[in-house]
């Protein structure tokens, strides 16, 4: 899988891609992406990527021709023009089902927004507008490094073990079941016993019902889309019961 991220802090971005599991399966040419300074295509020597709001008003706005001068240098460099995604507030909401769907793409292009966004007619050359979420940060770096790491997941061989993104939060639409390590007890706060008996049929439901009843307590809106299985449904009939 493939991803250009655009942006004005190429160093930023480097920074985050280059440790943990992404980081490692770049190493591992398991995923490619390459940062590209929006700077670099600018044709003035102030390589200007911003100017003043038409209609007046603070801040600056990002132009558009360095933009579709980037846009172009991927196209030629790559021979298709991917999908091409700004991030942004006014975008579709990222979850863990728009990651999927994301990572079933060979090659996506990040515009990361600064200032108080881009000039509208860059949304021309946009397939997908994404917003990590409804608060106002001051770039689209972050975003798109989500994106990133999120859809990189997805993609095989990234994650050690395949099973735990199958088991990742979300993936079946729950939030993640409670999760212990050494030591044992701490504080008089012990591991709860299943865990310790080796018994995995025991654990395995231990662990259905407390991401049933997490997500029920916390995020009951996820149970409506949730892909639960009859097992689940039984125990989430219990819990409700009992609530
Ligand atoms: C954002 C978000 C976000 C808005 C103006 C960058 C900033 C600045 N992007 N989800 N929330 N972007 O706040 O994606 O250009």
């Amino acid at each position: 899988m493939i991803f250009d991220v655009v942006t004005i802090f190429p160093a930023m971005v480097e920074a985050a891609l280059s440790v943990g599991v992404v980081g490692r399966a770049i190493e591992k040419g398991l995923l490619e992406v390459k940062v590209r300074d929006l700077r670099d295509f600018t044709t003035d020597r102030h390589r200007s990527v911003d100017d003043q709001p038409f209609g007046g008003g603070p801040g600056m706005v990002m132009k558009v021709e360095p933009i579709f001068k980037a846009l172009d240098a991927i196209e030629a460099a790559r021979g298709t023009k991917g999908t091409v995604l700004l991030t942004s507030p006014q975008g579709a909401v990222f979850n863990q089902g728009l990651a999927a769907r994301l990572s079933e793409r060979q090659h996506l292009v990040l515009l990361c927004g600064r200032y108080e966004g881009v000039d509208e007619r860059v949304r021309s050359r946009v397939d997908e507008e994404i917003s990590i979420g409804d608060y106002v940060l001051s770039g689209g770096e972050l975003p798109a490094l989500v994106v990133v790491d999120a859809v990189a997941r997805f993609v095989p061989g990234v994650v050690g073990d395949d099973q735990s993104v199958a088991e990742d939060s979300f993936s079946r639409g729950l939030l993640d079941f409670p999760h212990y390590t050494r030591p044992a007890e701490i504080g008089g706060e012990r591991v709860p016993d299943v865990l310790m008996s080796g018994n995995h049929g025991d654990i395995r439901r231990w662990r259905r019902r407390q991401s049933l009843a997490r997500t029920l307590e916390r995020r009951p809106e996820l149970l409506d889309t949730a892909a639960l299985d009859d097992e689940e449904r039984r125990i989430l009939d219990e819990l409700r019961r009992k609530a």
